[in-house]
C-alpha cells in the first residue's frame, strides 16, 4: 500500500492520505504524488470534483514531515529544506487555484500541513472528530502553508489568537471560525462520500447539519481586545490586564512556546493581511530560510515530536529578551 492512494470513483477523483501510523503526516514523496494527481484529475473530463480524506479514524493529516526538516536543518542541508517547503507551498497554491471543486472530508486531526491541504479548497466538511490547529509556535516554527493569508481573514483577531496559541478547534467550532465550511457527523460521512461519487459537489450542503453554539463565543470579545495589540509583548500585557482564568491559561500556553517564534509569527500574520495568497506563500518560503537556521526549530521538534519530553529549551528563553532587530533581520 502506498502512502497516498489515488482512485477515480464515479464523479470523484479521490486522494486518500494513507500513513495512519504517522497520523497521515505529509512527506515530500506524498506531496509529489498529490500534486501529480491534481494535474491528472484537472485534465480528466469525467472527474467533476476532487476529494481528499485521511485513512483511519484518528487523523485527516497531522502536518508536514517536520522530523525530516529538523534532520536536514541540523545537517546544514538548506537545499533539502527549501525543496520540501517549496513543493508543499506550491501544492497549497495549486489547491487554491484548482479549476474543479476541491473537497476535504476532515474526520480527525487536521493540523499544520493538514490545514494547508484542506483550507484552500472550496469545501471543508468536518465531523465532530475534526480537530483543527496551527500549533507551529510550539515547535519554533510559524503558521505556514498559506496560514499567513488565511488567519488574518478570520473574524476579528481570532486568527492571531489561533496562530500564536495553537488553540485547537473541534468540529463545529472550526466552521464557526471559518476554517471548515460544513458540519457533517462521522455517522453521515459514508453517505456524503457516496453522494459525492454519484452527484458531485452540490450534495454537500444537503448533508450538512446545524451547528451547536461556538464554544469560543464567551471569549470572542476578549480575543479581539487582547490580540489587536501592536506586539507580542502588548498581547501579553493585555491578557494580564484581563484578569480571567481564560486569560491566565492563554498566557501560560504562550509562555511555553518559542519566544522568537511568537514574534516572527506575529509579524508574518500581520503582514499577510495585506498580501495575496501567492505573495503570502512566497514570503513564508523566504521566512523558512531564516527559521530553519534558528536553534528553536530543531529544539522544538526535538522536545515535542522526537523525544516528546515537552520541555524545550528556547533561545532566548523569555519574550522580554528577544531583540526586535533580530526578528526584523529574519524577514
Ligand atoms: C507542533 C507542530 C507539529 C507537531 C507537533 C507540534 C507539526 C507536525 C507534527 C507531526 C505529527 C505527526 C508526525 C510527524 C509530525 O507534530 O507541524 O512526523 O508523524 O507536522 O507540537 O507544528
Amino acid at each position: 500500500m502506498s502512502d497516498v492512494e489515488i482512485t477515480h470513483e464515479g464523479r470523484l477523483g479521490v486522494i486518500r492520505v494513507n500513513r495512519p501510523k504517522a497520523l497521515n503526516a505529509l512527506d515530500l514523496a506524498m506531496i509529489r504524488v498529490i500534486a501529480e494527481a491534481l494535474r491528472v484529475f484537472a485534465g480528466t473530463a469525467s472527474v467533476h470534483c476532487v476529494m481528499v480524506e485521511g485513512e483511519g479514524d484518528r487523523a485527516f493529516c497531522a502536518g508536514g514531515d517536520i522530523r525530516a526538516i529538523r534532520a536536514m536543518a541540523l545537517a546544514g542541508d538548506a537545499h533539502g529544506v527549501e525543496t520540501f517547503f517549496a513543493e508543499e507551498y506550491s501544492l497549497n497554491a495549486a489547491i487554491a487555484a484548482y479549476p474543479k471543486p476541491f473537497i476535504s472530508l476532515v474526520d480527525g486531526i487536521c493540523m499544520g500541513g493538514g490545514i494547508g491541504l484542506s483550507v484552500h479548497g472550496a469545501i471543508r466538511a468536518t465531523s465532530e472528530h475534526g480537530l483543527f490547529a496551527m500549533p507551529e509556535t510550539a515547535i519554533g516554527m510559524f503558521p505556514d502553508v498559506g496560514a499567513t493569508y488565511v488567519l488574518p481573514r478570520l473574524p476579528g483577531e481570532l486568527g492571531m489568537y489561533l496562530g500564536l496559541t495553537g488553540a485547537r478547534l473541534a468540529g463545529a467550532d472550526a466552521v464557526h471560525a471559518g476554517i471548515a465550511t460544513h458540519f457533517v457527523p462521522r455517522a453521515e460521512m459514508p453517505a456524503l462520500r457516496a453522494a459525492l461519487c454519484a452527484d458531485g459537489a452540490a450534495v454537500v450542503a444537503a448533508c450538512a447539519r446545524p451547528l451547536p453554539p461556538f464554544t469560543l463565543a464567551p471569549h470572542r470579545a476578549a480575543i479581539d481586545r487582547c490580540f489587536a495589540a501592536a506586539s507580542v509583548a502588548g498581547i501579553m500585557a493585555n491578557l494580564a490586564a484581563e484578569g480571567t482564568a481564560w486569560a491566565a491559561e492563554t498566557i501560560a500556553t504562550m509562555r511555553g512556546h518559542s519566544p522568537t517564534a511568537l514574534m516572527f509569527s506575529f509579524a508574518a500574520i500581520r503582514a499577510g493581511g495585506a498580501r495575496s495568497l501567492p505573495d503570502c506563500l512566497a514570503a513564508e518560503l523566504a521566512l523558512t530560510r531564516s527559521v530553519t537556521r534558528h536553534p528553536d526549530l530543531a529544539e522544538g521538534v526535538r522536545a515535542m515530536v522526537v523525544d516528546k519530553d515537552r520541555t524545550p529549551n528556547w533561545t532566548p528563553a523569555r519574550i522580554e529578551d528577544v531583540e526586535t532587530g533580530a526578528i526584523a533581520r529574519m524577514f
